[in-house]
């Protein structure tokens, strides 16, 4: 795998980020080893960061002048492995207030990573490299983000209510909340930016902008923030770590510099500085809030602190959300199995009493049409292709061999031959039945014509310039618009779960019919 800094377009997936030997200048590094906290490893402008001269290495914590050695003095816990803690502080000389966020990275020791305090989110000045304007009071930004976050009852409503706290809260040019699909593309999922500013909102993003290495790091990683495109990198000293020969492990780091590969496409992109914070759900990453300035910009730890509190409370409400819409689903299934027996009790014949009410048969799984395949015979309900194409997917299930549930949103992408029924079965949800072979039950949907906005060509992820060494990630995020044919709408976990359940309550259904007529027979 390519080392930091050393990767190209052929193999960016799998660069090292982790190992970046460099911190962005907004703060500094120090590296102890433990228990005795003496330095063994710190970033070139450590000394002069704190105001200090000469060389930090060998110098115990207690030797930097303020309260940074007693503040943390009691931080010891294993929790640091897996999460950095903020610490407040005043340390240099003379002594500042500071924020100290120490964690213990892979193959020991503690990290202490330093920066400014006394300071809220802006964009630095000559004067004051990191200094925005003085602090200001987080307390009711955050109460108010809450209120409305608490409040939203919709998907869209609740993305844009954090879209516009996060904005509120930091003060960035642009802020979106960047929703991933199946496959890993992206898509600006709600905005809120700077009157004059072209939208983003609707683009879509392919999945090569952000490699997988970058997306695992995401999610124990869950803020980073970048204050100017144009930094420079500030090296460690030595660059091996002591305490294990090999580079340090940066992966948990708030300072660690990105990807130049990155830092190429945001300069292709214009933006000047970035905050990112993951959006986990269902331990994955379901997302991410990316903030863009068009100036450097800074933001101090509490105001990211913030930031990353927001993104949970997000996570919260979009599960919330997502078990509400199961529930519905599960309710919908219910009222059907209830339909089913009632009918079943006066005409004695479970088919039938399935399909008796097309549309308690589709409604909970949203779909236009279903069909069951049992026995060699055919029932269908609401708009459906011919028996024949109806037996021809079944046949196609067959051949899968999927055990349980098969979730496809382009039929006629897994089998060619079904481009001819997109019409009605352009997406399929089968569930096979009571372990018989050939038996299922499934809902179809139609083709769903939609043109899809990509920000830039999603086919030339890479841009190649006249000379060979002059690779770079993508220059131009023109809109790109793709038609998408042959795709439904797409299969939700509530609709699954719906169809999981109707399929269980069918199988149980036949089962129970099965010992019946063994009863009778014998
Ligand atoms: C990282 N690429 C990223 C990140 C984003 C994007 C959001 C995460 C940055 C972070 O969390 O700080 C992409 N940024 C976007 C997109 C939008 C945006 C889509 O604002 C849309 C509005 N990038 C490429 C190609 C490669 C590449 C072709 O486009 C490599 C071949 C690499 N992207 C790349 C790398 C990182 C990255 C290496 C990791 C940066 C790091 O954390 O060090």
């Amino acid at each position: 795998a390519p080392r930091f800094g050393t990767a190209d377009l052929s193999n960016c997936e799998r660069e090292q980020i982790q190992f970046a030997g460099s911190i962005q200048p907004h703060g500094a590094l120090l590296l102890c080893r433990e228990p005795s906290r003496v330095i063994v490893q710190h970033s070139e402008n450590a000394a002069g960061f704190l105001g200090l001269t000469g060389d930090l290495t060998g110098l115990g914590l207690t030797d930097i002048p303020g309260t940074l050695a007693s503040a943390i003095a009691r931080e010891s816990s294993e929790a640091l492995h897996i999460r950095p803690v903020a610490v407040r502080c005043e340390a240099g000389s003379p002594p500042r207030p500071m924020t100290a966020l120490i964690h213990r990275p892979p193959g020991g020791g503690l990290l202490i990573e330093l920066e400014p305090a006394d300071v809220q989110a802006g964009t630095p000045t000559a004067e004051s490299p990191t200094v925005g304007a003085p602090k200001a009071d987080l307390g009711p930004a955050i109460e108010a983000a809450l209120q409305s976050v608490l409040g939203a009852t919709s998907l869209n409503a609740l993305c844009d209510e954090v879209a516009r706290s996060v904005r509120t809260i930091t003060g960035y040019d642009r802020v979106m909340i960047y929703r991933f699909d199946d496959e890993g593309h992206g898509e600006v999922f709600a905005e809120q930016r700077e009157p004059g500013l072209e939208p983003y909102l609707g683009n879509r993003y392919p999945a090569s902008d952000i490699p997988q290495i970058a997306r695992r790091l995401y999610e124990r990683n869950r803020i980073r923030l970048l204050v100017d495109v144009g930094f420079q990198p500030v090296p460690l000293t030595p660059n091996l770590s002591p305490l294990t020969g090999a580079e340090l492990d940066m992966s948990l780091c708030g300072l660690r510099s990105p990807s130049p590969l990155h830092i190429q496409y945001l300069h292709n992109m214009e933006v000047r500085a970035t905050l990112v914070v993951s959006i986990m759900v269902g331990g994955q990453l379901w997302g991410l809030i990316s903030c863009h300035h068009y100036q450097p910009y800074f933001v101090p730890a509490m105001t990211r602190c913030a930031c990353e509190f927001l993104s949970e409370a997000l996570a919260t409400r979009i599960t919330a959300l997502e078990n509400f819409a199961e529930a519905q689903a599960e309710l919908s299934a219910r009222r059907l199995e209830h339909r089913m027996f009632e009918v079943l009790s006066r005409e004695g014949n479970w088919k039938v009493a399935l399909f008796d009410n097309a549309q308690l048969l589709l409604a909970p799984v949203r779909a236009s049409g279903a069909a069951l395949v049992i026995d060699d015979e055919v029932t269908v309900a609401g708009d459906v292709p011919s028996t024949h194409d109806i037996r021809a997917i079944a046949h196609w299930l067959d051949e899968r061999g999927e055990e349980g549930l098969t979730v496809t949103a382009s039929l006629s992408r897994q089998r060619g031959a079904f481009e001819s029924i997109v019409a009605s079965a352009s997406g399929v949800l089968a569930v096979s039945l009571a372990e018989s072979p050939g038996a299922y039950l499934f809902w179809m949907r139609p083709e769903q014509v939609r043109t899809v906005t990509w920000g830039g060509d999603p086919t030339k992820p890479v841009a190649v310039g006249d000379d060979p060494a002059d690779l770079s990630p993508r220059r131009s995020f023109a809109k790109w618009h793709e038609v998408m044919r042959r795709q439904s709408a797409p299969w939700s976990k509530a609709d699954i779960a719906a169809a999981r359940l109707i399929g269980a309550m069918v199988s149980d259904v036949i089962l129970q019919s099965r010992s019946v007529r063994m009863l009778i027979a014998h």
